[in-house]
């Protein structure tokens, strides 16, 4: 199993970290740069005061009447309590707090407009990780059943295919479309599939894109559906980036809203989390799952296997109400709300076209726009004579590039590799998370560094 988010390079980041700060450094940089993972609150971000404030109180209950939380926080971390047996500290439902669910619904009948679903289609998870491996690991037995996964991916997926010996079958994305999915390729790697003894059971889709930040759009996603009809395979839509859309005029659209508006009868699971948007409560593992179209049959078998592990965790839980369901105008925490939103999302989108055009003025240097989520994918056209160097380590060609930058810049990154790429291009993935200073800073050691990697192995 690999997991490159995780990988050697963030490793050694680490190791460099700590000499950093015990003085024992003799770098030429002075600080560490993570740029290797979404994690917004490692990296500066502040958490939303209305969150934690409902966290804290569902903690601690004696916090609701002290008088020392506005109103709106500590009525509804009563009505959360309300909702459970014995508060965070006692296990839920194994689907999760039932009035949680019941809210989760509202808010994806809000977002889509279309019918109000079922809660007992939903369930918390922790993290979104968790549900994606729950159906991954369901929906296959052993590597005769495959999982078809972009290239390049959130290498959860690879990972999780290889974890649970099913057949990992890499659809590509073409970068010189803005990385568009290719409908007949899908049928074609289908057909190889079955002529090979592996029937494709799911299709996984990323939207917005991690590493590569694309957007679908209402058509895109018609299209993808109607192959996955045609195929029998589920679909499994990931849509932890939703609300991270940055640029005027783009709106996410979810796959169960074209489900449901097509009238498809195709499965459709659907993961959302609450380590993105713009709260980034990574570490709270909140999540939840929507099954669509599942077989009332297939729905128990999934409430089977997670009552084996209990429960998602609470705070979790309560994070995924607050995500759903954040104060609205007229509430008394609303006008801090939206200003630390709306902070958030304003720095995110300039953050995300500066990466990107500065990194596009660069020599030797591609990199298609960033719609969505925190990531770009930039392409590296390296000299063949840095591919040769990386042969005679034995590394992969954009592991050497990111393993000088950080060597040289204290810059982490993850290289392309890690994601999967076309044969013979070399990328690396960087969050647009770090803080605009520490990002300008960032955006010019990367401007020296291509120079001087470019000039080094011309
Ligand atoms: N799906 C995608 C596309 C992700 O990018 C991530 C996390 C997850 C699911 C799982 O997140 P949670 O389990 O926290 O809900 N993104 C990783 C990444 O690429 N950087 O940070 C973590």
């Amino acid at each position: 199993m690999e997991y490159a988010v995780r990988g050697e390079l963030v490793i050694k980041a680490g190791d460099y970290q700590k000499q950093l700060a015990d003085g024992s450094a003799d770098l030429p940089f002075d600080e560490i740069i993570l740029c290797n993972i979404g994690n917004p609150q490692s990296v500066g971000q502040k958490p939303f005061t209305f969150f934690r404030q409902v966290l804290a109180a569902c903690m601690y209950p004696e916090l609701i009447d002290s008088g020392t939380l506005p109103k709106d926080a500590a009525e509804r971390a009563a009505t959360i309590l309300a909702g459970m047996q014995g508060g965070v500290g006692a296990y839920s439902g194994s689907k999760g707090v039932d009035s949680i669910r019941e809210n989760v619904a509202a808010y994806i009948q809000e977002r889509d407009g279309g019918e109000l679903g079922d809660p007992e289609n939903i369930f918390l998870t922790s993290g979104a990780s968790e549900g994606i491996k729950t159906i991954m690991q369901l929906a296959t037995r052993n590597a005769s059943d495959g999982i078809l996964i972009p290239t390049p991916q959130y290498p959860l997926y690879s990972a999780t295919v290889t974890a649970i010996g099913a057949a990992g079958i890499g659809y590509s994305l073409e970068e010189s479309t803005g990385w568009k999915l290719q409908p007949a390729e899908i049928t074609a790697l289908c057909a190889e599939a079955r002529n090979n003894g592996i029937t494709p059971r799911c299709l996984v889709i990323i939207n917005p894109g991690n590493p590569t930040g694309q957007l679908l759009t209402h058509d895109d996603i018609a299209e993808i559906i109607a192959v996955a009809e045609e195929e029998g395979l589920m679909l499994l839509a990931d849509e932890v980036y939703q609300e991270n859309v940055y640029h005027p005029g783009q709106e996410f659209t979810s796959f169960k809203k074209v489900v449901e508006a097509t009238g498809s009868a195709v499965e459709c699971a659907s993961f959302h989390s609450v380590s993105k948007g713009f709260q980034g409560e990574c570490g709270m593992r909140g999540g939840y799952m929507e099954l669509y179209n599942f077989d009332h049959d297939a729905v128990e078998a999934v409430y089977k296997c997670v009552s084996v592990g209990l429960c998602s965790n609470l705070p979790g839980q309560v994070c995924v109400d607050l995500m759903v369901k954040p104060p609205k105008e007229g509430d008394e925490s609303y006008p801090l709300y939206a200003e630390e939103r709306d902070g958030i999302f304003s720095s995110l989108g300039r953050r995300a076209k500066k990466l990107v055009d500065s990194l596009n003025a660069l020599d030797g240097m591609t990199c298609n726009p960033s719609d969505g989520a925190m990531y770009s994918f930039p392409r590296v056209h390296l000299p063949p004579k840095a591919i040769a160097a990386a042969e005679a380590q034995g590394v992969e060609p954009d592991f050497l590039y990111c393993s000088e930058l950080l060597d040289a810049t204290g810059i982490c990154t993850v290289p392309g590799s890690g994601f999967g790429q076309e044969e013979g291009t070399y990328h690396f993935r960087t969050t647009f998370l770090p803080q605009e200073e520490t990002m300008d800073k960032m955006i010019s050691l990367i401007g020296k560094f291509q120079a001087d990697f470019m000039a080094k192995y011309a």
